[in-house]
C-alpha cells in the first residue's frame, strides 16, 4: 500500500489519542473493553472532526488547480461545511456553501447556532436552500459552482462529506495506518472498530486501510443515513477507487464491507429515544459528548451490540469518535432536562 505518494496539507494536530473508556465499559457489564480514538479532538480549526483528515489530501489539489473559492454542500447543521469553511479561511480562499433542508427537525434557532454559526463567523457565504437529504451530487452544488464562475471566481468543488471526491478516501486510510502504529505501542490489536457512516468515505478509507492486514470486515459501519443502499453503493465505489489509488493490490470483497442499518431510525438527523439515551450514557460515564445526527447513533449501535453480546467476551473495541458535537446546539429542546 502506498499512501505516502500523495501530498498532504496539514490541518490537524497529528495522530489522535486513543483512550480507554473504563466507566462506559463497566456500565455495559465489563465483558468487553471499549476504547475511543478521538478524531473529534484532531485540530484547532473550528473544533475539528473527521472531515479534516479527508481535506488534508484535497487541499493540495485545490491549490494546484489555482482555485480561489472552495464550494461545498451539506445540511443546515453540516459539520462538513463547517470544516470546509475553516479550511478555506486557513488557506486564504473564499468559501461558498449550499446548505439544504436535510433534516425534518424544527428548532427555533436550528439555523443560527452550532455549525452554521461558526461557518458564518469564518466568513463563508452560506446559502440555505429547500432541497431534502441526498448524499449524491446535487444540482444545487453545480449551481453554486456556476455562481462563483459567473462572478469571475475559480471554484473548487468538494462534494458532500468530501466523499465522492477522487481523494476523499485517503484520509481514513491514514487513520488505519495510525491505529496500526498505536497498536504496536499498546501491545495489542483491536478486535472491532465502530464507525458512523453516511456519505461513506470515512468507513471506505478505513476498509481499504484495514484490508492491508485483512481486518476490513472488523470495521463495523453504523448507518446514520437511513438510505442504506445508496450509502452502501457509495462506500463500495469509494473503496474501489481508493484501493486503486493506494495500490492495495487486491479487490476488497463485498463481505468485507459491513454496514449495520439498525440504528438510523427514525430518520437522518433525527435521534430516537435510544439515541438520546446513548448520548446521555457516554456523557455521564466518560464526559464524552456525542451528537444526535452521527456519533450518537454509532454510540447507540456500540451500546446495543455490546448488550446483545455481539462482541465475544474480552473483545477490545475501538469507537471512532468523528466529531459533530456542535450540532447539539440545534437540538436543545431534547436535552433541556439533561
Ligand atoms: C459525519 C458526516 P461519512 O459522511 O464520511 O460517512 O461520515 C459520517 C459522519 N460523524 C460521522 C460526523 C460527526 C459527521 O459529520 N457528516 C456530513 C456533514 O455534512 O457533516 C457529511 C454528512
Amino acid at each position: 500500500m502506498n499512501l505516502e505518494k500523495f501530498e498532504r496539507y496539514p490541518l490537524t494536530f497529528g495522530p489522535t489519542p486513543i483512550e480507554k473508556l473504563p466507566q462506559l465499559s463497566a456500565a455495559l457489564g465489563d465483558e468487553v473493553e471499549i476504547w475511543a480514538k478521538r478524531d473529534d479532538c484532531n485540530s484547532g480549526l473550528a473544533m475539528g472532526g473527521n472531515k479534516l483528515r479527508k481535506l488534508e489530501y484535497i487541499v493540495p489539489d485545490a491549490i494546484a488547480a489555482g482555485a480561489d473559492t472552495l464550494v461545498s454542500i451539506g445540511g443546515v447543521q453540516s459539520n462538513h461545511t463547517r470544516l470546509v469553511a475553516a479550511t478555506a479561511a486557513k488557506i486564504g480562499m473564499k468559501c461558498r456553501l449550499v446548505q439544504e433542508k436535510w433534516v425534518p427537525h424544527y428548532d427555533a434557532v436550528y439555523d443560527r447556532v452550532g455549525n452554521i454559526l461558526m461557518t458564518r463567523l469564518m466568513g463563508a457565504d452560506s446559502r440555505l436552500v429547500d432541497d431534502g437529504f441526498d448524499i449524491g451530487i446535487r444540482q444545487s452544488w453545480e449551481d453554486a459552482m456556476q455562481s462563483v464562475r459567473d462572478e469571475g471566481g475559480k471554484p473548487y468543488g468538494i462534494p458532500a462529506g468530501a466523499s465522492v471526491h477522487k481523494f476523499g478516501g485517503l484520509g481514513y486510510v491514514g487513520f488505519a495506518e495510525e491505529v496500526r502504529m498505536q497498536e504496536a505501542g499498546l501491545g495489542f490489536k483491536f478486535d472491532y472498530i465502530i464507525v458512523c457512516v453516511v456519505t461513506g468515505s470515512t468507513q471506505a478509507g478505513m476498509i481499504v486501510g484495514f484490508a492491508a492486514d485483512n481486518r476490513a470486515h472488523r470495521v463495523i459501519g453504523i448507518d446514520a443515513s437511513g438510505t442504506l443502499e445508496q450509502t452502501r453503493t457509495q462506500v463500495r465505489q469509494i473503496v474501489d477507487n481508493t484501493a486503486e489509488l493506494v495500490e492495495l493490490g487486491r479487490e476488497v470483497r463485498d463481505d468485507e464491507i459491513v454496514i449495520n442499518p439498525d440504528y438510523a431510525y427514525p430518520a437522518y438527523g433525527v435521534p430516537s429515544q435510544e439515541t438520546n439515551e446513548a448520548i446521555r450514557l457516554a456523557a455521564r460515564t466518560e464526559a464524552m459528548i456525542t451528537d444526535p445526527v452521527y456519533e450518537g447513533k454509532s454510540m447507540q449501535g456500540l451500546i446495543d451490540l455490546t448488550r446483545k453480546g455481539f462482541f465475544p467476551k474480552g473483545s477490545k473495541i475501538l469507537y471512532a469518535h468523528l466529531g459533530g458535537a456542535p450540532a447539539l446546539n440545534g437540538y436543545s429542546y431534547y436535552y433541556k432536562d439533561g
